[in-house]
């Protein structure tokens, strides 16, 4: 038997080559495997020697040879196969140990360049692999190391590797060079910063754990991330504390991320169910964290809390007397991290670069049956020169703060959504109504409920899409809301302005909409 061992990542391969080589199987190699195995005492055979053809251009053609591809692919229960194998006298290759350039350590290390990347796309290890692969019935292919062990086993009591195990060895090759190969090309469109969707949409993911249940118990489920991704993402953070973080953990952490990513200024925002319930901005930390405890000092119970900058103690103190599913800060006070620990069930994440933006080319994914919806992120965010005051009443600069304040917020609720704020705390929120006065009248009551009555007087609204009628600006009116901002773009948008005039409410129109299903 032969087998040709050609690895970049060397890991337990001198191992595994003394034990092929201990049973009687010839051992063929390429350059830098070679010297690995020859150093430490293990005969090998240089590819050249096979292929008559010495390793060229710079390691670019090692084992591309028809000696190679032959001995690979050659079906020995064929008569006529092995018959053309002796007159161009090739000899079969039993076993293929091969694991590829590292591509994917390549692109995620610190300023690679593009020539750096495609340098480390390999197409000798890929070929070997799939010709292989292929011939499964009479090739054993190794691709990841974690399968020595398994190999070896039934080499040493078999004989030979079973039918069962090359078919299991053939699938993990395809799954492998298919997710090498989309990694590539997924690299490659980054490169180009094509925007285009494209006709086949390929991406890789990676799994980072499997976790004991779905969105429900009886629901299966796993963590993926993308590979090549941008940093900051909850798939980036470093748990310090705390229980596996669950599908909704993970679910209810994004959705509260990307909205804080909004902010530069000092922000927490509190998450549940997907929804913002407390989100408060101040010039200090925990100024914010406390504006967004006492947005809704209900819903924060099992909740998400994210901030933009470190925890320190004092807020630890006030957090560990509510019950959080989930703390995630660029960092803590040493302080703050040991109180926090005391408590087994919060899990408490640092992610460092919590304020890095979200890559603009990236895909939003949305899975339905039988296909994926896929769009662009949503992205733009408003800046105060585009919004057009559409009333007689033009806000005062403390509406002003306010309404952008509460349209990042808005941004972030499911629709139809409404939040309301004041002084850079949003003071109720309406997710996710079918109609938008419903979505109006909840994120009142939210804030007279929860915060004192009258709480919405003098707060300002903002709406995620157009008001269809003037409804909401009366039950804004009658709650005391002074200023609205809204896209704008209904057939009525007369009556809501007129309705706001009548009232001396200020509105702006933000000509963007962001609508979130
Ligand atoms: O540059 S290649 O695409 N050309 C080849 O012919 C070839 N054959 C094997 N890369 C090739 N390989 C790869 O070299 C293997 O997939 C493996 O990752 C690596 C091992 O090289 P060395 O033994 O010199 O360290």
């Amino acid at each position: 038997m032969r087998a040709l061992i050609s690895v970049s990542d060397k890991t337990g391969i001198v191992e595994f080559a003394k034990e092929l080589v201990g049973m009687g199987i010839e051992i063929i190699s390429t350059g830098g495997t070679y010297g690995k195995l020859k150093e430490a005492g293990i005969a090998a055979i240089e590819i050249s020697e096979v292929t008559g053809f010495p390793e060229c251009l710079d390691g670019r053609v090692k084992t591309l040879h028809p000696k190679v591809h032959a001995g690979l692919l050659a079906m020995r229960s064929k008569k006529e196969h092995m018959e053309q194998l002796k007159e161009l006298e090739v000899e079969t290759i039993d076993i293929v140990v091969v694991n590829l350039y590292p591509f994917k350590a390549t692109i995620l290390k610190d300023g690679v360049t593009r020539e750096e990347a495609v340098e480390n796309i390999d197409i000798g290890g890929p070929t070997m692999l799939r010709s292989a692969a292929k011939n499964y019935q009479d090739v054993a292919v190794v691709v990841d190391p974690d399968d020595y062990t398994k190999v070896l086993k039934e080499l040493k009591g078999e004989g030979a590797v079973s039918l069962d195990t090359k078919f299991y060895l053939m699938q993990k090759v395809f799954m492998h060079t298919s997710s090498y190969d989309t990694m590539i090309a997924d690299y490659l469109r980054k490169e180009r910063k094509d925007t285009e969707l494209p006709d086949t949409l390929t991406m890789t993911f990676e799994k980072v754990q499997d976790m004991r249940y779905g969105e429900n118990p009886h629901q299966k489920a796993a963590f993926y991330r993308e590979i090549g991704r941008l940093t900051g993402s909850i798939a980036d953070a470093v748990q310090l504390n705390g229980k596996e973080l669950s599908f909704n953990n993970i679910n209810d952490t994004n959705g509260a991320l990307e909205l804080l990513k909004e902010f530069t200024e000092p922000t927490v925002v509190a998450c549940k169910h997907g929804n913002p319930c407390g989100v408060g901005s101040s010039e200090n930390i925990y100024e914010a964290w406390n504006k967004a405890y006492e947005a809704d000092k209900v819903s924060i119970f099992g909740g998400i809390v994210v901030a933009n900058r470190m925890v320190t103690l004092k807020m630890a103190e006030d957090m560990v007397k509510v019950f959080l599913e989930v703390i995630v800060a660029p960092d803590y006070e040493k302080e703050a991290l040991a109180l926090l620990q005391t408590k087994k069930n919060v899990r408490v994440l640092k992610l460092t670069e919590i304020e890095v933006p979200q890559n603009e080319n990236a895909y939003d994914l949305k899975k339905v049956n039988g296909g994926l919806i896929v769009q662009t992120i949503d992205s733009k965010l408003l800046v105060e020169e585009d919004m057009k005051v559409v009333t007689a009443r033009v806000p005062s600069e403390k509406e002003m703060n306010d309404l952008l304040f509460a349209w990042r917020v808005v941004k972030f609720v499911k629709s139809n959504g409404i939040a309301l704020a004041k002084d850079r705390q949003s003071i109720g929120i309406g997710p996710g109504q079918v109609n938008r006065v419903w979505a109006t009248r909840q994120s009142i009551e939210h804030a007279g409920e929860l915060i004192g009555e009258d709480a919405a007087r003098d707060a300002v609204l903002a709406s995620d899409a157009f008001f269809p009628f003037d409804d909401c600006v009366e039950a804004a009116h009658q709650a005391g809301i002074t200023a609205i901002i809204q896209p704008g773009g209904s057939v009525r948008d007369e009556d809501s302005i007129n309705k706001c005039n009548e009232y001396g409410i200020a509105m702006v129109f933000t000509g963007m909409r962001h609508f979130k299903h």
